[in-house]
């Protein structure tokens, strides 16, 4: 069972598009395991996107993720991590195949609509530094369960 941190960024809650990105996790078969609406703070943004702190568009990065409120999920399942990222699709969205996210909703890499971890080690850092365990509810019982996984 892996992990994941989703972000549905700024762009997407700014389109109205929060409803058809959770949408294609859900019908995939992650499971929600935590979801909260916030406004990422400077701090944390800077945390989350640490291993870009050198890379010219790391301040760019910050503002964008800090400009509007976001959708934070952490999804469960097996394969969580490859199967969320391959739902998103590349990070540069016009290379995106169609039927991803980004390869349906975005354009550019400025504006690529999602956040998914990319390990599952990430996926458990990443998770804990948007949620508290109270705000969790890992492997609750789902009854479609036997029919996904
Ligand atoms: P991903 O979001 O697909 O995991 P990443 O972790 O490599 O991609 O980069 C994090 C974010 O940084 C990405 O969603 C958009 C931005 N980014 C990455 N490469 C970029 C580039 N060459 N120019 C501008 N922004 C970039
Ligand atoms: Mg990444």
């Amino acid at each position: 069972m892996e992990r994941t941190l989703i972000i549905i960024k700024p762009d997407a809650v700014q389109r109205g598009l929060i409803g058809q990105i959770i949408t294609r996790f859900e019908q995939r078969g992650l499971r929600v395991i935590g979801m909260k609406l916030i406004h990422v703070t400077r701090e944390l943004a800077e945390k989350h996107y640490a291993v870009h702190k050198e890379r010219p568009f790391f301040a760019k990065l910050v503002d964008y993720i800090t400009s509007s409120p976001v959708i934070v999920m952490a999804l469960e399942g097996p394969e969580a991590i490859k199967a969320a990222r391959t739902t998103i699709g590349s990070t540069k969205p016009f290379e995106a195949a169609a039927g991803t996210i980004r390869g349906d909703f975005a354009l550019t890499v400025d504006y690529n609509l999602v956040h998914g971890s990319d390990s599952p080690e990430n996926g458990v850092i990443e998770v804990a530094n948007f949620f508290t365990d109270a705000e969790l509810l890992p492997g609750w019982e789902r009854s479609t369960d036997k029919w996904i996984s």
